[in-house]
């Protein structure tokens, strides 16, 4: 049987070796042709939500893990200005691997990353149900959002950018449908604009799969983290995964097109119903935007000591 040819080769007289099936898309790729094709697929994304230009200054938060490190190292490939941001919290045999790789790209790429240690600022992740009744998870959020955006603000940064992939999007898309989630699904899109003290987020990866952003990482030989972080077992995000990627795989193409189905045809119509009314005030001990006198990152630090 003749091996299959690389859709892109066949068309420009190249004969490189299949590396990559994308069945959603109908193409068969070799390593080069796979890796120009994720490229241009960033870069058309980027362009058609306006995420960000040339004149940006982006910081991506990088986890270590392979879509953040996969993001930050393509945006440099595609000439943006983006450095990183490396959030220690504290995870034994997770964060310092984590953090391992995040400086290395950060070397190999000639980017700054900065990095938080919230083991100092605050506590270990691990250690921190001493101190608040929230689960890990939701308080690891709650610290995160905060220095992504006090970091970003603080250093001119322009843009945040986060590693979300296609696999991500439609999952939660997924739960808020099933659940009729209307908040958040007219917050659910791959740019959110910067609104007074809060920068503007995006999603870059939003329509690359999972399997793709992996692909791309290691045809790079990016080292990244494999394990899981350990409290990521949220029964319910895992299950939707699941169940997608069951009918995915039943019918090659359905992720994508649920998910940008709904920018498409829903997301514009629940933005234009939308009325957003929160009143910010400023912490009265670090200044960072808050709904509360005091953010409710400072009332941990209070409760800590450490402030
Ligand atoms: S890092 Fe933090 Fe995630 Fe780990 S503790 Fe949960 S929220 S699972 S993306
Ligand atoms: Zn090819
Ligand atoms: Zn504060």
């Amino acid at each position: 049987m003749t091996p299959p040819k690389c859709t892109i080769c066949k068309t420009q007289n190249t004969a490189f070796p299949v590396q990559v099936l994308l069945p959603s898309y109908n193409l068969k790729l070799c390593q080069k042709h796979f890796l120009e094709w994720m490229e241009k697929r960033v870069y058309e994304t980027i362009e058609k939500y306006r995420m960000f230009t040339k004149n940006d200054k982006i910081l991506v938060a990088v986890s270590g893990g392979k879509d953040s490190l996969g993001l930050w190292f393509l945006l440099s490939q595609l000439g943006y200005e983006a450095n990183g941001l490396y959030i220690d919290l504290g995870i034994p045999n997770y964060s310092s691997e984590s953090k391992t790789y995040a400086c290395q790209l950060a070397a190999r790429i000639g980017r700054t990353l900065h990095i938080v240690d919230i083991t100092t600022e605050l506590a270990p992740i691990p250690e921190m149900k001493q101190w608040s009744k929230k689960p890990a998870c939701s308080l690891c959020g709650t610290i995160k959002r905060y220095y992504m955006n006090r970091i970003a603000r603080e250093n001119g940064y322009t843009v945040l950018a986060t590693g979300h992939n296609l696999d991500d999007e439609a999952a939660v898309l997924w739960n808020n449908v099933m659940h009729w989630n209307m908040d958040y699904l007219s917050r659910q899109y791959p740019v959110l604009p910067a609104e007074g003290p809060f920068l503007k987020k995006v999603k870059p990866l939003c329509r690359i799969s999972e399997k793709e952003s992996a692909l791309y990482t290691i045809f790079h030989k990016i080292p990244y983290i494999k394990p899981e972080c350990p409290y990521s077992t949220h029964a319910s995000s895992l299950e939707n995964k699941r169940i997608l990627q069951k009918l995915e795989e039943e019918k090659p193409g359905t992720k994508i097109t649920f998910y940008t189905g709904f920018l498409k045809n829903l997301a514009p119509l629940l933005h234009k119903n939308e009325k957003r009314d929160i009143s910010l005030a400023f912490c009265r001990i670090c200044g960072e935007p808050t709904t509360t006198e005091i953010c409710s990152i400072c009332q941990l630090k209070q409760k800590m000591g450490k402030i």
